[in-house]
């Protein structure tokens, strides 16, 4: 039986367009085409930030408002397909932070979940739930969410990092919540280094019961992840798109280290030219050490150390580094939400 066609009349379509929109209604398919999509159609575009332009624009600012006053002194690195949204993917924030001697910025807690990444200087603190960490290039630091936070540096140098939130995915859920602490700076009860200490050495306290699922471990530093890369290498078999390449993980339990975000860090020998490779979840890279080039699709990426960039989800991308020296990154993305929602995907080649 032939269904009956009704006629393809524009104007009467655009006059009951115009008649249901006056009561919030509008017609699927116009729009469906756009949204139900063969492929990810990300409106986030490769693009690098440079270190050499962005560092003395902190340094300016840092003339131009305390960290006090800003409450966080941040420069947002925002994706040039996203402009005005606080996003450095279409999930994901990142923005520079700087914290001149003697400054503090002021202890708050938010559901958003937060990461630190060091690039620049040393001696600064971040203090969670009453235990400081003093912070150096290459740490990975945890802020979990609805945890009091402050940071502080009393040494004697700048000190810059890369903050990293979720906080386009808690938007999506308006399940945003934030508190100021009633001091500026916490008292911080917990010896320095307490928590690596506990939670660090393949062992945890036999009392020790989960209240999250983010890592109770919240200090992953440098110095033991490099050293785990340089071993990899020397022994390690290398994955012809990524080198060699870790992730963090919550100890007690071997999952994610936090919940909606993931975190790397990967060595790319000196020479090596990687397969291409692409995911759903667009990534943020931040350079540790040695230089090369990114190829996302079309466009080259030529990255140094503490640059950020960006992979968008679904572009084919891969990897040349420089004849001098091997290549560290730091990398994010929101791999665990999109694995949890079971939407994830990856492909070689
Ligand atoms: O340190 O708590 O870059 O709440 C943006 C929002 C940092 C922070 C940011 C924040 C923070």
């Amino acid at each position: 039986m032939n269904a009956p066609q009704p006629a393809c009349n524009i104007a009467d379509r655009e006059s009951f367009y115009k008649k249901i929109d006056g009561a919030s209604m509008t017609p699927l398919w116009e729009v469906l085409h756009g949204i139900v999509t063969p492929f990810p159609q990300t409106p986030c575009l490769p693009h690098v930030w440079k270190w050499a332009t962005s560092y003395p624009w902190l340094l300016e600012a840092g003339g131009l408002i305390s960290a006090k006053e800003a409450e966080r002194r941040v420069l947002v690195l925002e994706n040039p397909g996203l402009r005005g949204q606080t996003r450095i993917t279409h999930s994901l924030y990142a923005g520079l932070q700087l914290i001149l001697p003697g400054e503090v910025a002021p202890a708050h807690r938010h559901s958003q979940s937060a990461l630190r990444f060091i690039l620049s200087g040393s001696g600064a603190y971040t203090a969670v739930q009453g235990e400081k960490v003093a912070m150096n290039v290459g740490d990975f630091v945890i802020t979990p969410s609805w945890t009091f936070h402050d940071h502080g540096n009393p040494s004697d140098e700048p000190m810059v990092w890369l903050d990293g939130l979720d906080l386009a995915i808690v938007e999506l859920f308006d399940a945003q919540f934030m508190e100021r602490g009633s001091e500026d700076s916490q008292q911080t009860s917990i010896e320095a280094g307490t928590n690596l200490a506990v939670f660090g050495n393949t062992m945890k306290p036999v009392e020790y019961k989960p209240r999250s699922r983010t890592s109770p471990l919240f200090w992953y530093p440098y110095e033991r992840t490099r050293e785990a890369l340089e071993t990899m290498l020397q022994h390690g078999t290398e994955h012809e798109c990524w080198g060699y390449k870790l992730q963090y993980t919550n100890p007690v339990t071997g999952e994610w280290a936090m919940p909606t975000m993931g975190q790397f860090m990967q060595l790319m020998p000196k020479g090596f030219k990687g397969r291409p490779y692409r995911s759903t979840d667009s990534t943020i890279y931040v350079v540790v050490e040695g230089s090369g080039r990114c190829v996302v699709g079309d466009t080259v990426l030529r990255f140094e150390p503490k640059d950020v960039f960006i992979c968008p989800s679904w572009m084919p991308y891969r990897f040349e580094i420089d004849a001098a020296d091997d290549v560290v990154l730091f990398s994010y993305s929101d791999r665990p939400a999109q694995q949890a929602l079971d939407l994830w995907r990856d492909q070689i080649g």
